[in-house]
């Protein structure tokens, strides 16, 4: 992973914990939703051994969230998701492809309902705001559409739920994976759900304003001494292996959701209302050429995968691309997600890539490493 400096203007925006984090020891950004993301502290392998064994805190402030308030708020949800909005309950967060009308993903967003009119799509990095509210201007919709100044905060690894029982209560044991709640702190109201970007179970905390972020982050470091609670990030091992998703990495615009893996999320008919149904509805979107994988690399070298890694099959023809790799400690080899074509995968053909000019084989997954 090159790095080289970042220049820090008002276009790309710090964050209520940027301080705090380089206060931490980060040792490296990427700039997503035009935020600072932290993306090293000790070292990519010695953060991902940490995650998978104790606690982290993650500013995750860029995952901003896209406020649609209105009598019209629910409609204008369903033109953009192809997942049913009845199951948007507000006990319950909902992950969910938005599409526009050729079924092309604009992005994958984690949504949270906070009253009948009134929900935060919380973004991945496209600017999603811009499109959602083109729509809903072209549809007269009785809506309004803004960035509230909410910062995520994840606390991700295996100790994360004690953590938050130290500093939230016992009432934090009852929350289930993707369930939401009210959980109080020096007697204010913060909404956190039992969700993240990460398969070591964890939750996330939304942030709104300025005011207790230094207050909330040093609190968590207080209460997690002796669970060895570290700031961390999002790790690109442990997604990788987890199988998530990294929207500009592995998909964009031009792919549907069945070509991401997602199709398992969607209905067997998608709702009428939303902008991509008739594309989404047809058969040959449905059993597209084209899929993400899970991969395995026969390579034992510390390589990220930062450009274009053609695959390959064993008449050398073009079979797709590795989207995302990383060297995994615990599995001892480059594990990977691609876009593996169908007609590859009907074969169950031998496929290599090549990385920096050298030739290695790949394996495709049935499922993620975990
Ligand atoms: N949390 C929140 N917002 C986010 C992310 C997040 N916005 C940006 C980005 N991450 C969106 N992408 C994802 C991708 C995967 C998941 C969440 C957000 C995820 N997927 C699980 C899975 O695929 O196994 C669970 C999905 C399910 O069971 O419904 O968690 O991390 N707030």
């Amino acid at each position: 992973m090159s790095s080289h400096l970042l220049s820090i203007s008002r276009r790309l925006r710090k964050t209520h914990f940027t301080n705090k984090v380089i206060q931490s020891g980060v040792k490296a950004f990427t700039v997503y939703n035009h935020m600072l993301l932290p993306t090293i502290f000790e070292s990519v392998e010695e953060d991902y051994h940490h995650l998978k064994k104790e606690v982290q805190v993650w500013d995750v402030s860029c995952e901003r969230q896209v406020e649609i308030k209105g009598p019209d708020a629910k409609q204008l949800v369903q033109k953009i998701i192809p997942r049913d909005i009845s199951l948007l309950t507000q006990s319950k967060c909902l992950y969910t492809p938005l599409v526009n009308s050729k079924g092309g993903m604009i992005n994958d967003p984690v949504i949270i309902k906070l009253a009948e009119d009134r929900y935060w799509i919380s973004i991945a990095d496209s600017d999603a705001l811009l499109w959602i509210d083109g729509i809903a201007t072209g549809l007269k919709l009785n809506v309004t559409i803004f960035e509230p100044d909410v910062s995520p905060l994840a606390i991700q690894g295996p100790k994360s739920k004690e953590l938050l029982r130290r500093v939230f209560g016992a009432d934090i044991e009852k929350l289930k994976f993707f369930e939401v709640g009210i959980f109080y702190f020096n007697g204010l109201p913060l909404i956190t759900a039992r969700s993240g970007f990460s398969k070591q179970s964890g939750y996330e905390i939304y942030v709104s304003g300025p005011d207790i972020a230094d207050k909330l982050w040093d609190s968590l470091f207080e209460a997690g001494k002796d669970l060895n609670v570290r700031a961390g990030c999002p790790n690109l091992i442990e997604r990788t292996e987890a199988g998530l998703l990294s929207y500009g990495n592995d998909m964009d615009l031009s792919n549907t959701p069945f070509e991401c893996g997602l199709g398992k999320f969607l209905p067997k008919l998608i709702p009428n209302n939303c902008i991509g149904a008739q594309k989404l509805n047809c058969e040959t979107t449905r059993s597209p050429n084209k899929t993400i994988k899970s991969l395995s690399i026969d390579c034992y070298e510390k390589v990220y995968c930062d450009g274009i890694w053609e695959l390959f099959d064993s008449t050398n023809k073009n079979s797709g691309q590795v989207t995302s790799a990383a060297y995994s400690p615990d599995f001892q080899k480059v594990v990977a997600l691609g876009m593996v074509s169908s007609n590859t995968l009907k074969l169950g053909q031998n496929l290599y890539t090549v990385i920096h000019g050298k030739r290695y084989q790949v394996q495709v997954e049935d499922q993620p490493f975990i």
